[in-house]
């Protein structure tokens, strides 16, 4: 697949909001649209975070799914996967193309700056696109009009992210994105089936 594809309905894994096993939730919400899937929980020891990458590695062989690994280039490598997602907190993107040139590189984006800065990188997420409780260290909220800005300064593949479910994700129509990517939406759903479907099904008239 190319990598616009799969940045359609990209999941944020968020193992602690789960209400069921992972072993059972990854397959069902694959099955209904999610086209990539990120390695966060930033909670976990880099040894748990490891044992979930290693689980989630085999739930997605052979799937087409996208695996992305989010901050940890060392965690990537140790889990054989070839997507890392950065941002301005993590190691330079400049210095890991420089020593991985073989990665693939998502980068965060909130400002002009930061889009510029991603001219090194594969594709881009942009947000927060509304107010969100699933990240700490929040970057100010720049809303839809202000990711369809930030979108149109670069040719990069986008994905939208923060605080986007099936209510909203109307507003972020004609922005110029890829995808979306969401959490807690599909992450804490009673049927995370059903939001993904939803989702995905609302994400095709981006
Ligand atoms: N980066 C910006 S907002 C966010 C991240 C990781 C959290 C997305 O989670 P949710 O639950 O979809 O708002
Ligand atoms: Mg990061």
């Amino acid at each position: 697949m190319i990598l616009k594809d799969n940045l359609k309905l990209y999941l944020v894994l968020e193992t602690h909001m789960l209400k069921k096993p992972l072993d059972v939730f990854i397959p069902e919400v694959i099955k209904h649209g999610v086209t990539a899937v990120q390695l966060r929980d930033k909670g976990l020891t880099a040894r748990d975070q490891f044992e979930t990458g290693q689980k989630l590695t085999e739930l997605l062989d052979g799937t087409g799914v996208l695996f992305v690994v989010n901050d940890r280039i060392d965690l990537a490598r140790c889990l054989g996967a070839r997507t890392v997602h950065l941002g301005v907190k993590d190691i330079p993107l400049k210095t890991a193309k420089t020593v991985y040139p073989d990665m693939i590189y998502g980068y965060s984006c909130n400002t002009e700056e930061d889009i510029e800065t991603a001219k090194l990188a594969d594709y881009i997420g942009v947000g927060p696109a509304f107010m969100t409780g699933t990240k700490k260290d929040l970057r100010p909220v720049i809303s839809p009009e202000g990711i369809a800005r930030l979108v149109k300064l670069t040719a990069k593949p986008a994905v939208a992210i923060g605080g986007i479910n099936a209510e909203n994700i109307h507003t972020l129509y004609g922005a110029g994105l890829s995808g979306v990517a969401v959490s807690s939406c599909i992450c804490a759903a009673e049927d995370p089936a059903r939001a993904a479907a939803e989702l995905r099904e609302k994400a095709e008239k981006l």
